[in-house]
């Protein structure tokens, strides 16, 4: 008995993207490099994270702190520059924003031509890194609308609509890249035989519900009463199960599989949370909603979200419909 079949071993990503946009239109094949690019930035990332361990100097902190004030890690760093080179020369992408960078990256000499941004979290639970669990990546990719002439990538701060594509590498056991382009979410997994991603699983809808639920309950008495009274809910009621693994990506492609819900609420002194929204949770909103879930910031759907400035955080509940709805229930009862 062969163990896959021949036609599933030949679906790379890039042939994938180009079935699904049905032509070879030039849009088409911008699209299936970027995302083969992508690829090649995750494959470079899984490669570094397996050997990490057994190098000397490529784990622990580089001393330096982010935009955002926390402890930039080497792999954080070292990830950040992987995307950055495996689009210079592409002609594709003209500016990169990330969580490890105060401003838009340029890439000069694609600009005349590349109308794409990439926006990244290049590793996603920076916190896992130094002690072998899992971690992520995160990206969407959109389009520069008009000119972008004072450098400030002030066209970026528009809604999740704006996506053209998005999706995460989950660095596990294995290497899984999931991505949309707004036609369903289609999982790969890294064949580190043949340094391909091969299509796993194709249109993922995710359960309506699910048993996990997933939250940072060391901020329990930093939360809203509402969050609270949720979670004493979960607590008090039989089906629910807490998991929380201190990477996003993980938790959400758990929850992508099986159903539940994530949430990283706001807090007394945080009241947008602590997550991102253009290259963390609207990217992941992407994918929740097209794979049947939902995605809130408790006040609105988190593609709806119009930030104002680059590294905008937003609540996140993100999760399978009527877990999602749950949680909102808790909110709206402002009693
Ligand atoms: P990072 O991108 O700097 O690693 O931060 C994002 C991570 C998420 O993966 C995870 O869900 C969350 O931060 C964990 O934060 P906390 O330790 O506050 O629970
Ligand atoms: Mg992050």
């Amino acid at each position: 008995i062969p163990e896959y079949s021949l036609d599933r071993d030949c679906t790379t990503l890039s042939r994938h993207v180009l079935q699904q946009l049905q032509s070879f239109s030039p849009d088409a094949q911008d699209l299936s490099s970027i995302m083969n690019r992508i690829a090649l930035a995750g494959k470079l990332i899984a490669r570094r994270l397996s050997r990490a361990g057994l190098m000397t100097g490529a784990l622990g902190l580089t001393g330096d702190t982010n935009v955002q004030g926390e402890s930039v890690k080497k792999m954080d760093l070292y990830a950040n520059d992987v995307f950055i080179s495996v689009f210079k020369q592409s002609g594709l992408v003209c500016r990169l924003a990330s969580e490890e960078m105060e401003k838009p990256y340029y890439i000069p000499e694609n600009c005349p031509i590349g109308r794409y941004t990439l926006l990244y979290d290049p590793i996603d639970g920076s916190s896992n890194v130094d002690i072998n669990l899992n971690v992520g990546s995160i990206f969407a990719i959109r389009q520069q609308q008009g000119e972008d002439s004072d450098g400030e990538a002030q066209d970026l701060l528009t809604d999740g609509s704006k996506q053209i594509a998005a999706g995460y590498i989950l660095y596990g056991p294995a290497t899984v890249l999931v991505y949309t382009i707004g036609k369903g979410v289609h999982s790969f997994f890294l064949d580190p035989s043949l340094g391909e991603f091969i299509l796993a699983q194709e249109n993922i809808q995710m359960p309506d519900h699910g048993s996990v639920y997933s939250a940072n309950e060391g901020n329990f008495w930093q939360w809203e009463e509402q969050i609270r009274d949720y979670i004493r809910y979960v607590h008090r009621h039989e089906g629910y199960t807490g998991r929380y693994s201190g990477a996003l990506v993980g938790d959400i492609h758990r929850i992508l599989m099986q159903g539940g819900v994530f949430l990283y609420p706001g807090s007394v002194d945080n009241p947008d949370g602590k997550l991102r929204l253009l290259y963390e949770t609207a990217p992941l909103a992407m994918i929740m909603e097209q794979a049947g879930g939902k995605a809130s910031t408790g006040e609105q759907r988190i593609m709806d979200y119009i930030p104002s400035k680059l590294h905008q955080r937003t609540p996140a509940i993100l999760g399978s419909r009527k877990d999602v709805d749950l949680v909102l229930s808790f909110i709206n009862d402002k009693g």
